[in-house]
C-alpha cells in the first residue's frame, strides 16, 4: 500500500460522544436470490451531551451498500442534499429530531469477509461486533448509541422457514407467491454491535430453564437437520450457565427466549447478540463420539462466555472499543470462574495460566504489544486479543482477590446497579470496585494503561540470630512499543514459607502482633521493597506467586531441590505445578547449552516420585507431568533455537519414558476407560493422564506399546482416546501410519468438524516433508480457503503449533505462509492478519531466520490493495 494511502489510526484521546443518538430502529430486510433489500427508519434527536455543534450535518457509517433512496420525515433527498463515500452517508441540513429512511441493496451471497450480512451454506446470518452493521444499513454504527429495535424478515418461505432476530416474535404471516415474513422487537436498547438475524432451513431443539425468580425461560438450539443430535451438551452447558449466574452473582435472564445458531462459516468462536447469538458450531455440536474432552469443555465454556455477556457487555456495554476488556476481560474471568465450579478449580487454574503465560506474554514481548485498554488501533478487529480478554481476565481476578468474595460481590452489584442501560469504561468499572470496598485503586489502574509483563526479581535473606527471613523484591517492566518508560503496579503478591519438614509457617511481618495465616498477599507499590518476616525458626523455603496471583515473571534462584521439594509438599497446587514446570524447564535448557548432559537423577526421581502418589487427582498429575511447550521454552532464551528446544525437549521427554517405562505403562493401564462415557472431572482426568503416559510412551514405540496405541485408535471408545492415538500415529514412523489416516478420511468425511481434527493433526506431524504434505491437503475435497475453521486447522495449526517445520531454515514455511495471507487477504481480511501474526515475533529469530521473514513481511506489506487489517499486523512487526 502506498505511504499516502496508509490507512489512519484511531486515538482513545480523541473520543466525543456522539452528535446524535438513536431512539429506535426498523428495518425491514427483505432476502432475495443475490439481491437483499435493506430498509431502514431510524428514530433520530441531537445529543444534548455532544459538543454543541447547531445545525451539524448527520454522518452515518455505511460500507458496500447500494444505496437506493434517502428520506428525512418521509421525504425524499434529492442528490445535492446528502453526499456518499466508500465508508458513510452524509445528510447535510436535518432537523434537532426526526426520523431518517434509507434504502440499500447487499449481497449476502459474494459477502466473503463473513462480516455484516453473509451466506454460509444455505442460511444466512449476520456478524456485526465490532463493525459489521455499517454492511448492513447506514448507521451510527458505535456502541455508546443504543436504541430499541424492531426487525422484519422477508423471505422465500421454502428455502428459510425459519426467520429469527433479536428480543421476541411480535408478528408473522404469509405474504403469498412462496414468501412470508416474521417481525421481532427487542425491548432493551442495545448497540448495533448486537443485532443478529438468522435464516434458513434450520432444526430446533427446544428446552426451558426456570429462573430463581420463577420465570420459565424457552432455551432454542437451531441446527442444520443432521446435527440435531449433538446438542444435548450444549444445553445442558447454557442450563447450568443460568443457573451458575444467579446463584454467584444474582444475575438472572431478561427475556422470554434465548437462542442459539451453530453455523459452520465463522470467522470467530461466538457472538453475544441479544438474545440471539451466534456460534461457530465447533462451539455447539459434540457427541462422544465426534468431541474430545477439550471440546466438550471448550463448549460449556464458550457458551457460559456467551450467556454471561447478557449482563457483562449486553445490558452494560463498553463506551467506544478501547474500553473492550470492560466487557471481555470480565466476561472471560466469569466463565473461567463457571467452569472451576463446573470441573477441577486446580486444573482450570493450570490451563489458564498455560495459555496466558505462552500467549499473552509472548504478546507482551512482541511488536504488538499493548496495554489491556489500548491507546490506538487501525483496525479494531485486531484487538481482539490475548491481552485484552486473559490479561483483562487477570486484572479483574486480581481486584477480587484484593477486595475478598463479599466486597467484590458488593461491587459487582453496585457495577449492575449503577451502569445497567449504559455504555461505559473500564475506569467506571475500577470506581465501582473502590466506592464498594473503601480501597484506593488509584495505582492499580496502571494495569489499564501500562503494556508488558511486569517483572519480579526476588532475593531472599536468613539471619538465626535475630530469626528474621527477608524476601527483597524489585519489581520492573520491559519497554515495549510506544512506551518505553514504566511506572510501578500494585501488585497483589501472594506467598507462603515452608519448613524444611514442608509445612506451612504461619506469617507474621515484623510490626505484627502475632501471625496471620500461612499465605499472605503482599501489596508491592514500591520499585524496590523488602518484607521482614519475624519468629521464623529455621531457614525457610519460599513458594512465591502462590495461585499466579497477578500476571507477572518471578525471577528466584532456586536450587534443583528446593524446586523438588516444592514439588512434593508446597500447600499450594499452582505452586507444585509451577515448581515441576520450573525444574522441567530447566532441565531442558541446560541441554539446549549442552546436548551431551545426562539427564540429572533427581529430576526423575521426582517425576516417578509425582507418578506414584496414588492420591494425587489424575488430572492435575497429567498437567505435573506435562512439559513446558516449546513456544513458552523459546520466550525464556535472549534469541530462539528452534531445533535446539525441539530436540532439547524430545530428548528429556525420551529419557523419562525409557527411566519411567514400567510405571507410565502401569499408569496407562489403570486409566484405561471402560465404563460409559461421561465428562466427570474424574472422568476427564482419567482420559487425559492415560494418554499423556501413551504418549510418553509412543516416544520411542517398541512393538507392545506401537499395538497398544493402535488397539486404542481401532477400539474408537470416544473420540478423545482416538484423537490421542491418532496424533501420535500420525506423529510417528509407524507402517501402519498412512493406513490409519486413510481410514479415518474416509470413516469422518461426512463431518466437517472432525475433518478439521484430521487436517490438524497432519499439520503438526514433524515429518520433514509436511509443508508438502498440507499443501497436497489443500486440494483435498474437504479443504476450503472460504471456511474458517479449515484454515485454522491445517494452515494456522501449521503456522502456530509446528515450531520445526514452520520455521525450517529454507524459509518454505515463511513464503507459504506470506502466500496463504495474500490469497485469503481479498477474501477475509480478518482471518489473513490472524493467520500472518504467526511471523511477527521475527526479531526473535537467529539472523538467517530474521532475513527470512522480515522478507515475506515486506512483501506482505509492500502488496497494493492491502485490507487494514493485514496493513497493521505486516507494518507493525516490520516497524517495533
Ligand atoms: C470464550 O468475545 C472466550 C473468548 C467476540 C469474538 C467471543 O464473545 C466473544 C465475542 C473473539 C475471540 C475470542 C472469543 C470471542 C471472540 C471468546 C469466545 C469464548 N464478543 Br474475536
Ligand atoms: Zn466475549
Amino acid at each position: 500500500m502506498p505511504r499516502d494511502a496508509s490507512p489512519r489510526a484511531i486515538h482513545l484521546k480523541d473520543y466525543q460522544p456522539p452528535a446524535f443518538l438513536v431512539d429506535r430502529v426498523r428495518l425491514h430486510v427483505d432476502l432475495r436470490e443475490r439481491t437483499t433489500r435493506v430498509r431502514a427508519d431510524l428514530a433520530l434527536r441531537r445529543n444534548p451531551a455532544a459538543p454543541a455543534a447547531p445545525g451539524g450535518a448527520l454522518r452515518l457509517n455505511g460500507e458496500q451498500l447500494a444505496l437506493q433512496s434517502v428520506a428525512v420525515d418521509g421525504r425524499a433527498l434529492a442528490p445535492a442534499e446528502y453526499a456518499v463515500d466508500e465508508e458513510s452517508l452524509t445528510v447535510y441540513a436535518v432537523p434537532d429530531a426526526f426520523a431518517l429512511q434509507t434504502e440499500v441493496e447487499i449481497v449476502p451471497e459474494d459477502n466473503t469477509a463473513l462480516e455484516g450480512l453473509y451466506a454460509s451454506g444455505a442460511m444466512y446470518c449476520t456478524q456485526c461486533e465490532a463493525e459489521g452493521f455499517r454492511k448492513i444499513t447506514y448507521y451510527l454504527d458505535r456502541p455508546d448509541v443504543m436504541a430499541r429495535f424492531t426487525t422484519t424478515i422477508v423471505a422465500d418461505k421454502a428455502r428459510c422457514p425459519v426467520l429469527l432476530s433479536n428480543g421476541n416474535p411480535v408478528e408473522a404471516g404469509d405474504l403469498g407467491a412462496g414468501r412470508h415474513f416474521v417481525t421481532w422487537e427487542d425491548p432493551f436498547p442495545k448497540p448495533s454491535y448486537l443485532f443478529a438475524l438468522v435464516a434458513g432451513d434450520l432444526r430446533c431443539i427446544e428446552d426451558r430453564h426456570v429462573t430463581a425468580s420463577g420465570r420459565e425461560v424457552a432455551l432454542r438450539f437451531y441446527v442444520e437437520p443432521e446435527n440435531v443430535d449433538k446438542c444435548e451438551h450444549a444445553m445442558r452447558s447454557l442450563q447450568k450457565a443460568m443457573r451458575w449466574d444467579e446463584e454467584r452473582f444474582g444475575r438472572e435472564y431478561d427475556l422470554d427466549v434465548y437462542m442459539i445458531v451453530a453455523v459452520n462459516d465463522f470467522n470467530m468462536g461466538a457472538m453475544e447478540n441479544k438474545g440471539l447469538n451466534v456460534f461457530n458450531s465447533k462451539f455447539v455440536l459434540a457427541r462422544p463420539e465426534t468431541a474430545t474432552d477439550r471440546d466438550f469443555l471448550g463448549i460449556q465454556g464458550v457458551v457460559g462466555h456467551e450467556y454471561f455477556h447478557n449482563w457483562t457487555g449486553n445490558r452494560i456495554t463498553c463506551r467506544d472499543w478501547f474500553q473492550l476488556s470492560l466487557k471481555e476481560g470480565l466476561t472471560v474471568f466469569r466463565d473461567q470462574e463457571f467452569s472451576a465450579d463446573m470441573g477441577s478449580r486446580g486444573v482450570k487454574r493450570i490451563e489458564d495460566v498455560r495459555l496466558l503465560r505462552a500467549n499473552q506474554f509472548a504478546e507482551d514481548a512482541g511488536p504488538m504489544a499493548h496495554p489491556v485498554r489500548p491507546d490506538s488501533y487501525i483496525e479494531i478487529n485486531n484487538f481482539y486479543t490475548v491481552t485484552v480478554y486473559e490479561k483483562g481476565a487477570e486484572v479483574v481476578r486480581m481486584q477480587a482477590n484484593l477486595l475478598g468474595p463479599e466486597a467484590f460481590r458488593r461491587a459487582m452489584d453496585l457495577y449492575f446497579a449503577r451502569h445497567d442501560g449504559q455504555a461505559v469504561t473500564t475506569d467506571d468499572f475500577v470506581r465501582c470496585m473502590e466506592d464498594a470496598s473503601g480501597r484506593d485503586l488509584t495505582q492499580f489502574r496502571r494495569w489499564y494503561s501500562q503494556a508488558g509483563t511486569p517483572e519480579l526479581e526476588i532475593s531472599d535473606r536468613y539471619d538465626a540470630v535475630s530469626r528474621t527471613y527477608t524476601l527483597s523484591v524489585r519489581q520492573s517492566c520491559p519497554p515495549t512499543p510506544g512506551q518505553p518508560d514504566k511506572q510501578p503496579l500494585h501488585i497483589p503478591f501472594a506467598v507462603g514459607l515452608l519448613e524444611p519438614r514442608g509445612t506451612d509457617l504461619p506469617l507474621q511481618l515484623a510490626g505484627e502482633g502475632a501471625p496471620q495465616g500461612t499465605t499472605r498477599v503482599l501489596d508491592l507499590r514500591e520499585p524496590e521493597q523488602d518484607f521482614r518476616f519475624v519468629d521464623v525458626p529455621e531457614r525457610p523455603t519460599p513458594s512465591l506467586l502462590r495461585g499466579f496471583s497477578a500476571p507477572v515473571k518471578v525471577r528466584f534462584d532456586y536450587s534443583d531441590e528446593a524446586l523438588m521439594f516444592l514439588m512434593a509438599h508446597d500447600s499450594d497446587g499452582f505452586n507444585r505445578w509451577d515448581a515441576a514446570q520450573r525444574l522441567a524447564q530447566r532441565v531442558i535448557l541446560r541441554r539446549v547449552a549442552e546436548p551431551a548432559a545426562r539427564l540429572a537423577p533427581g529430576f526423575v526421581d521426582a517425576f516417578r516420585q509425582a507418578l506414584a502418589d496414588a492420591r494425587a487427582d489424575r488430572a492435575l498429575l497429567a498437567e505435573v507431568l506435562t512439559l513446558p511447550g516449546e513456544s513458552y521454552l523459546a520466550d525464556q532464551l535472549a534469541q530462539v533455537d528452534v531445533d535446539g528446544i525441539h530436540r532439547a525437549r524430545e530428548t528429556v521427554k525420551t529419557g523419562l519414558a525409557a527411566a519411567l517405562r514400567d510405571e507410565l505403562l502401569a499408569v496407562r493401564a489403570a486409566c484405561s476407560d471402560t465404563g460409559p462415557y461421561d465428562i466427570a472431572p474424574a472422568s476427564v482426568g482419567r482420559r487425559s493422564l492415560g494418554n499423556l503416559a501413551l504418549g510418553y510412551l509412543m516416544q520411542r514405540p517398541d512393538a507392545e506399546v506401537a499395538a497398544l496405541c493402535l488397539r486404542q485408535y481401532r477400539a474408537g471408545r470416544s473420540m478423545t482416546d482416538v484423537m490421542a492415538a491418532l496424533a501420535l500415529i500420525a506423529d510417528s514412523e509407524l507402517p501402519e501410519r498412512g493406513e490409519v489416516l486413510a481410514d479415518f478420511r474416509a470413516r469422518w468425511q461426512h463431518d466437517p468438524l472432525v475433518m478439521d481434527k484430521w487436517f490438524t493433526v497432519q499439520a503438526t506431524a514433524r515429518h520433514p516433508e509436511t509443508l508438502a504434505r498440507v499443501q497436497a491437503l489443500m486440494a483435498d475435497p474437504v479443504f476450503s480457503m472460504r471456511n474458517p475453521n479449515k484454515v485454522r486447522s491445517l494452515i494456522g495449526a501449521f503456522a502456530t503449533a509446528n515450531s520445526v517445520r514452520f520455521h525450517a531454515t529454507d524459509g518454505g514455511g515463511y513464503a507459504f505462509l506470506a502466500d496463504r495471507v495474500l490469497e485469503l487477504d481479498p477474501a477475509n481480511p480478518q482471518i489473513a492478519a490472524r493467520l500472518l501474526r504467526a511471523m511477527s515475533r521475527w526479531r526473535r529469530f537467529d539472523p538467517a531466520r530474521q532475513a527470512l521473514m522480515r522478507a515475506q513481511l515486506e512483501r506482505v506489506a509492500g502488496t497494493a490493495g492491502l485490507s487494514k487489517d493485514v496493513y497493521e499486523i505486516a507494518v507493525k512487526s516490520l516497524e517495533a
